[in-house]
């Protein structure tokens, strides 16, 4: 399949009661086993996730789940699990028999998403039986789609379904959208220390090389300390610095006022988070109170290093140029609604490896509950004195920063 990245997929979560057919439909999309089924309760233990090419959807990505009527602590923990894809899915499908009533947990399941104003289609498994003609008559006002997954039939229009839902589908904006035009020149400064990983590119740069390519603009890519010697020497001004969040300072020191720069981060807070929260969050640094508690929520278990921007330099800087007072948490996954309210503010890594709806719905969590959020690239550029000057090129959020 293709080499997009999976956070950059259409996700599609299949949900339903144990034995609906969830595995059964997965197997007869690809058309061949990627999934158990099984006639037992409960084989799907651990979700299941498979990619493939979609007409006007371009790249998805569909999750098999457990039911959400698992059983026991082990089965609780499935549905949690479960429960959670809600978060990242585009499109939900949710798998039920066409010839058994309506369960209580699928009639709630559906509320709910209906509520959330989430994309659904309802799969009528099972078409090779008879009807159950209440449980239609409840569907109606929904998409529905009849498969027999014995007999492969549906499948094609259920396919169709999904493609006519494309325009529902909130895209996520690629890292460069509206900063540049075609034939621009663009610079991307990418430090190659002990941080970056051998051999390769981090998955920022290399979205935005791509990026720029597709936009039929020039890229040139160095290292900070060749910044200095090829500045002067470029055919032209180039439209846009982008650098890493680390070496903001030295970048900003070998290029004129007037250069327009920005950060990967900055370009990422903006594209999985909504930069002008950040930015209203970077405002509420200096009225930080003493003892307060701030979480660094981190999105995946990348490798940390001795000088850490998340566990070690943020917490440094913070401690230094904003309050000395100050306990600090770590985390992978935001905390339950209790908790989440003992904390003043939350500082989310730049979320590269996670879609832009699990990193919005933390950051509605977040909001809902009035904590301040902001990003690691935000944070360091404010510390290094160039926050003005990074988000120039992102008019509303330049206004709500210089806005008293
Ligand atoms: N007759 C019929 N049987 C089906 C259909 N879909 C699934 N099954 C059977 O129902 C059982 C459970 O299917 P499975 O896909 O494992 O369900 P899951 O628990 O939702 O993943 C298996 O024995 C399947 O062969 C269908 O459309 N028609
Ligand atoms: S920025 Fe977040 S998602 Fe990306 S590698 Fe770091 S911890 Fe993982
Ligand atoms: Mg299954």
């Amino acid at each position: 399949m293709n080499k997009t990245p999976l956070a950059e997929q259409i996700q599609i979560v299949l949900y339903g009661m144990r034995n609906s057919g969830k595995s059964s439909l997965m197997n007869n999309l690809f058309e061949r086993e990627v999934s158990i089924v099984s006639e037992h309760p409960g084989t799907t233990t651990d979700p299941v996730t498979k990619s493939m090419e979609l007409g006007r959807l371009g790249p998805v990505a569909f999750h098999d789940t457990a039911g959400f009527d698992d059983e026991g602590d082990l089965g609780l923990l499935r549905i949690k699990r479960t429960y959670q894809k809600v978060d990242i899915a585009d499109i939900i499908l949710l798998v039920t028999k066409a010839d058994s009533p309506l369960q209580q947990e699928e009639k709630e399941f559906l509320q709910k998403m209906s509520q959330a104003s989430r994309n659904i289609l309802v799969v009528l498994t099972f078409a090779d039986k008879s009807k159950n003609i209440e449980k239609e008559k409840f569907l109606q006002n929904y998409t529905l789609v009849a498969v027999s997954n014995l007999h492969k039939t549906g499948i094609q229009e259920l396919r169709v379904a999904l493609m006519e839902m494309a325009d529902k589908i909130e895209y996520e904006i690629s890292p460069v959208e509206g900063l540049v035009e075609e034939n621009d020149l663009v610079v991307l400064v990418t430090p190659i220390d002990l941080a970056a990983p051998k051999g390769r590119l981090i998955l920022p740069q290399v979205e935005s090389i791509r990026d720029l390519l597709d936009k039929d603009c020039a890229t040139l890519i160095l290292k900070e300390r060749e910044l200095g010697y090829f500045y002067p020497r470029l055919p032209e001004k180039p439209r846009l610095i982008i650098t890493d969040s680390q070496v903001f300072s030295k970048v900003a020191a070998d290029i004129p006022p007037d250069q327009l720069l920005t950060s990967f981060s900055i370009l990422f807070a903006r594209k999985k988070g909504d930069l002008c929260y950040f930015v209203k969050g970077v405002k509420a640094l200096e009225n930080t109170p003493p003892g307060s508690k701030i979480l660094i929520l981190e999105s995946c278990s990348h490798h940390r290093q001795a000088d850490d921007i998340g566990t070690v330099k943020i917490p440094r800087l913070f401690r230094q140029m904003v309050q000395p007072d100050v306990h600090f948490d770590f985390s992978r996954e935001l905390p339950d609604q209790d908790k989440i309210k003992e904390y003043y503010m939350v500082i989310n890594c730049a979320g590269c490896m996670v879609t832009r709806k699990s990193m919005m719905q933390r950051v509605n969590t977040l909001k809902k509950h009035g904590i301040h959020a902001l990003n690691y690239g935000l944070f360091l550029a404010w510390a290094n004195g160039l926050l003005p000057r990074v988000l120039e090129p992102f008019p509303d959020a330049y206004e709500i920063y210089r806005g008293v």
